[in-house]
């Protein structure tokens, strides 16, 4: 037996990579035969893609949490007894990694882009600043767009005027968080209560309430 090879009982448990949960990471390990059967240019991409070290798996190895947390914030599941909601608890996500952190290459959110619309995604969430912003990315943008699908972009965190890509350009939505200084974040009604914990100026397409 390959050494790599979980024991019988974690197979048959399910939790393949031991992390106590069943995860995207047990269905790579258990259903990746090394073959593309949908012909997509992916191999055995089951639980979304790397597109930062181009594999199947998109764990979040490094921890960094910025794309992870976003996925929590949007999609988490209610009562299942761990953590807070999500914005949208039914909706289904998957994850697409692009980078190691907060800042990566814009060609890996690209191609990411238009595996997402390619695939029939409605929404790309992304919590990035990228170090350029090739043709490449500005294409797959302007693709995804023509293809119905929202490319919510964070603003970044710098409490500055600065124009963070890839949310600057056009056929994205770029949101920005507000709060009511003194008082509940929830009264945030003007663009200018902004949280200084983001970015501010004219992208910021939609403001919420916010409190990091
Ligand atoms: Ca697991
Ligand atoms: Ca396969
Ligand atoms: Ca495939
Ligand atoms: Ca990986």
């Amino acid at each position: 037996m390959d050494p790599t090879t979980p024991p019988t009982a974690d197979r048959q448990a399910g939790d393949l990579n031991r992390n106590c949960m069943f995860d995207g990471g047990d269905l790579v390990l258990m259903f990746s035969d090394g073959k593309d059967d949908d012909g997509n240019g992916y191999v055995d991409d089951i639980a979304g893609w790397d597109f930062y070290h181009n594999d199947n798996d998109p764990y979040d190895d490094t921890r960094y949490g910025h794309g992870t947390g976003e996925a929590n914030d949007s999609s988490a599941e209610p009562n299942n007894g761990m953590g807070s909601i999500g914005t949208c608890p039914h909706c289904r996500f998957v994850m697409l990694r692009v980078g190691e952190s907060f800042i990566t290459d814009s060609n890996n959110f690209a191609k990411a882009v238009v595996y997402a619309t390619d695939n029939g995604f409605k929404v790309v969430q992304e919590a990035l600043g990228t170090i350029n912003q090739t043709a490449f990315s500005r294409t797959a943008i302007d693709y995804a767009y023509s293809k119905g699908v929202l490319i919510d972009a964070s603003m970044a965190d710098e409490n500055s005027r600065h124009h963070n890509m890839p949310a600057t350009w056009n056929h994205t939505l770029p949101v920005h968080t507000v709060r009511f200084n003194g008082d509940s974040f929830h009264n945030s009604s003007s663009f200018l209560a902004f949280d200084s914990c983001t970015n501010y100026g004219g992208h910021a397409a939609l403001s919420v309430a916010g409190t990091s």
